[in-house]
């Protein structure tokens, strides 16, 4: 650490192990914590970057059940994959842990004992939700309801996600039991509550007042509206068998709330990192120096401004956080992103698709952040921020430097024959952009670093090297020189938005990998006279409409999958009388010929044997079928429709049809054995 620098303890929402990452969690959180613990890092502070997975609450035995495993085999193999896709795409926790560890459970059993000894909780036996066919209370996410607050439809048992409220299920209007459909019961049953509402003046003090300048305005204003609303106690116990036993007497069969254990989670992952690291954990959160930072979702605001706080308030070892930049929700292709649904970019998915563009990923979702309201992800535009800025400003600003200095100086880079004032513009770039990642304006500060690239573009593009090289060769000495130092800078300054392509850059320009941020703003060299750099290598390749194309299709059948799934049957018709029936004179029958109808991209024309004669039928099932796979099927006749002539061909008769979910026509079809041509359905 330099004299200046500080101790920064950074946390990142712990991902419920219920399924993968997609591209709203990175948005909203992960992306943003890693530029900003990366600058950190580069600037010389001491940084513990925590996170890890969410493993308990109801989300983790849903997932089971729906998948008919156990709820450990759910958190093994989404604790994996998590793990592995944010290494993968270069997400730089210091330590990435898991709820589900040993080092956890004691930690959060400790925090529990030790607010239960000091009587912090009130302890209450209340009525509850109760689901008597499932013979389980209903906690959370095992009841959905009408949010008292805003009306949302799908509120849990335990938060609105639409507004964000904390609720408690008697809370919920028109509650359902999301195990049996059930309206629930209320039954009798003992919990433990944390008093919110004693730490309503202190929340008061300490975030409305002491934060209303360096807090953002959307988690400032929903602190601010929920104690003005008045807290009251919340439940910090559940009855569920998966999660953390509650470490008291008179507690069998219940476990801590998922959002008591899950925010000391960031305790427990930095206990496990300095015994891994022998460091002491104990500055990063008691000391009154460390500065503490919850990076989280809106939807995570009320627990980590309100809950979380009154929690470490009442443990009283604990420091508090010195800020909670939560963003907003990112949506996808206009719609809301959603698991259940499938409705997303799954993060190992992009990195199966998309092989050595991480950045590319990064760079779109910090240049369209939902900083501070939704914003929408769409795959053009992804191609766009690709296309025309990283390949068409930062790449090929990057490659003019590179060939140009292997073609007329072998990769030397030349001395500096001139006096540009861009040497001096090169310096005010570090304080910019830290200024914008210190004010969690991460949309601001990488669109700072492209004007850096684009001050490249513009001095290659006044000065013309390629040009003077013939009649001024002197001149374009100094013209590379300058290039090459705001190349120098770029590759450091990128590294936090853009690590992947900060290394290559790096290594490309054969870089002083000591080089730190200050110095770009201290140095006025970074590459002397005389140093050799590396064959250069595309930073950026441009994307083109066909990748785009195929994720958009990808898009597009999740969306057929899904309407299919939750297609309601057609309305029945009005009623018909028995005579009405029996006027229809329904047969078996049996596909003997089949042709398409010249000129009619629908119809085919059959010849069907009915057991009374083969007559024609057109029917237009020439989308669903080829004639040649349906000569031979037994099929459904209406024979006596009164014949009608299309495009020309008499047809007598229809052939019953139906369709899938997905539109597909299918046969009515009585493909039973030993059923003659002729047999009447009736
Ligand atoms: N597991 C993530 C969520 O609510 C939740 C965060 C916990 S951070 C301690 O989506
Ligand atoms: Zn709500």
């Amino acid at each position: 650490m330099t004299q200046n620098s500080k101790r920064y303890t950074i946390t990142a929402a712990l991902p419920y192990t219920n399924g993968p990452i997609h591209i709203g969690h990175l948005a909203g959180v992960y992306v943003p914590a890693d530029i900003y613990a990366r600058y950190l890092r580069l600037t010389g502070n001491d940084v513990a970057f925590m996170c890890g997975s969410d493993e308990h609450g109801v989300a983790i035995p849903m997932r089971a059940k729906k998948e008919g495993v156990s709820p450990q085999d759910i958190i093994d193999k989404y604790h994996g994959m998590i793990k592995k896709s944010f290494e993968d795409f270069g997400i730089s926790f210091d330590n990435y842990s898991r709820t589900s560890a040993e080092i956890h459970h004691k930690t959060a059993s400790d925090f529990f004992k030790k607010l239960y000894e000091a009587g912090e909780f009130v302890e209450e036996t209340s009525e509850q939700l109760y689901d008597a066919e499932a013979d389980q209370f209903l906690a959370d996410r095992f009841v959905t309801g009408t949010c008292p607050k805003c009306g949302h439809e799908e509120a849990y048992g335990d938060q609105c996600e639409n507004c964000g409220s904390s609720l408690s299920g008697t809370e919920l209007i028109n509650p359902k039991s999301t195990i049996t459909g059930n309206t629930p019961t209320l039954k009798q049953t003992k919990h433990w509550f944390l008093p919110l509402d004693k730490y309503s003046d202190f929340l008061n003090e300490w975030i409305v007042e002491g934060h209303k300048n360096d807090w953002k305005p959307n988690v400032h204003g929903q602190v601010k509206s929920w104690i003005d609303d008045g807290l009251r106690p919340r439940a910090v116990t559940r009855d569920l068998d998966w999660g953390i036993p509650v470490p008291v007497e008179g507690a069998e069969g219940k476990v801590l709330y998922v959002w008591f254990d899950a925010p000391i989670g960031y305790i427990s992952a930095t206990k496990e990192w300095a015994a891994r690291e022998g460091k002491n954990w104990e500055p990063y959160w008691k000391d009154k120096d460390t500065k503490l930072v919850h990076f989280i979702g809106k939807d995570n605001i009320v627990f980590h401004c309100i809950i979380f706080p009154s929690m470490l308030k009442a443990h009283g070892d604990f420091i508090l956080p010195d800020n909670v930049p939560a963003n907003e929700f990112l949506n996808l292709e206009g719609n809301k992103l959603s698991t259940s649904k499938n409705w997303a970019v799954w993060l190992h998915e992009y990195l199966e698709d998309f092989p050595g563009k991480e950045d590319v990923l990064r760079y779109t979702l910090t240049a369209n952040a939902p900083e501070t309201k939704d914003n929408d992800f769409t795959w053009k535009d992804f191609q766009t921020r690709n296309n025309s800025e990283l390949v068409a400003i930062l790449g090929n600003f990057i490659n003019r430097v590179v060939v140009l200095t292997h073609k007329y100086y072998n990769g030397i880079i030349p001395e500096n024959t001139g006096d540009y004032e861009e040497l001096k513009q090169i310096q005010h770039f570090p304080a910019v952009i830290a200024s914008s990642i210190e004010r969690y304006r991460f949309r601001e500060a990488s669109q700072e670093l492209m004007n850096l690239a684009r001050l490249g573009n513009q001095f290659l593009q006044a000065n013309e090297p390629w040009k003077k090289i013939k009649e001024n060769p002197e001149e374009v000495k100094g013209i590379m020189y300058v290039a090459l130092q705001i190349a120098a800078a770029i590759a450091v300054l990128s590294e936090p938005f853009l690590p992947f392509t900060s290394k290559k850059l790096k290594h490309i320009l054969a870089l002083d990998t000591d080089l730190g941020w200050n110095d770009i703003s201290q140095k006025e060299e970074f590459l002397p006279a005389g140093h050799s750099i590396n064959e250069g290598e595309l930073l950026f390749a441009k994307i083109e409409d066909k990748e785009i194309q195929a994720q958009l299709d990808k898009l597009e059948a999740t969306k057929k999958a899904n309407e299919a799934a939750h297609k309601k049957a057609a309305p029945q018709k009005d009623i018909a009388t028995f005579d009405d029936f029996t006027k229809l004179d329904i047969r078996v029958g049996t596909i003997v010929e089949a042709e398409k109808m010249p000129k009619a991209k629908k119809l085919l024309v059959l010849k069907v044997d009915t057991g009374l004669d083969t007559r024609t039928i057109v029917s237009g099932i020439a989308e669903s079928f080829a004639p040649e796979e349906i000569i031979g099927k037994k099929v459904t006749v209406l024979i006596n429709l009164a014949p009608r002539k299309l495009r020309g061909v008499e047809s007598e008769g229809m052939i019953l049809m139906t369709e899938t979910p997905e539109g597909k026509l299918v046969f009515v079809n009585p493909d039973e054995k030993g059923v003659n041509n002729g047999a009447t359905i009736n």
